[in-house]
């Protein structure tokens, strides 16, 4: 690399913002996260992630909670996450992340909960905990999204 190469690999390096952090949203263990205030039902905030080329967050992972409750410090309200009861029987196997995939080893079910056959749609309370919830309650939301 010549010296000219170089400079101008360092002038696009530090112009390239991968996640869009000006932006409210967080670079966390190699993806982009951001939390909206906006009450939605699950529907509604889940089309909003994908118009951002994202969607509802998928959480398998304590270690990535924990660094986003230290990067989202503001939140007071509970919010939607991207997981789902696929049928309505309240079996754990029926949950579905966004992404298609089920429920792994990490949960973070809040005591009692899921609680009801007919709250399908899932949130985080400002703990992180989980609460399954009526899909049609608002509540404000976070996406996750790939790095660009
Ligand atoms: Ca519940």
């Amino acid at each position: 690399m010549n010296t000219l190469t170089s400079y101008h690999y360092c002038i696009q390096s530090s112009l390239v913002d991968s996640c869009d952090t000006n932006n409210g949203w967080a670079d966390v263990e190699n993806k982009c996260y951001r939390h909206f205030d906006q009450q939605l039902s699950w529907e509604a905030a889940r089309t909003s992630c994908r118009q951002l080329n994202g969607d509802l967050i998928v959480i398998t992972s304590g270690t990535v909670v924990n660094i986003l409750q230290d990067t989202f410090v503001n939140i007071t309200t509970s919010f939607w996450i991207g997981l789902r009861d696929q049928n309505g029987a309240n079996n754990l196997a029926d949950y579905r992340w966004t992404d298609g995939t089920s429920l792994t080893s990490y949960t973070n079910w809040a005591s009692g909960q899921p609680s009801n056959t007919n709250q399908r749609c899932v949130t985080a309370d400002p703990q992180w905990s989980w609460f399954d919830e009526s899909c049609t309650q608002l509540a404000s939301y976070m996406c996750q999204k790939s790095k660009y």
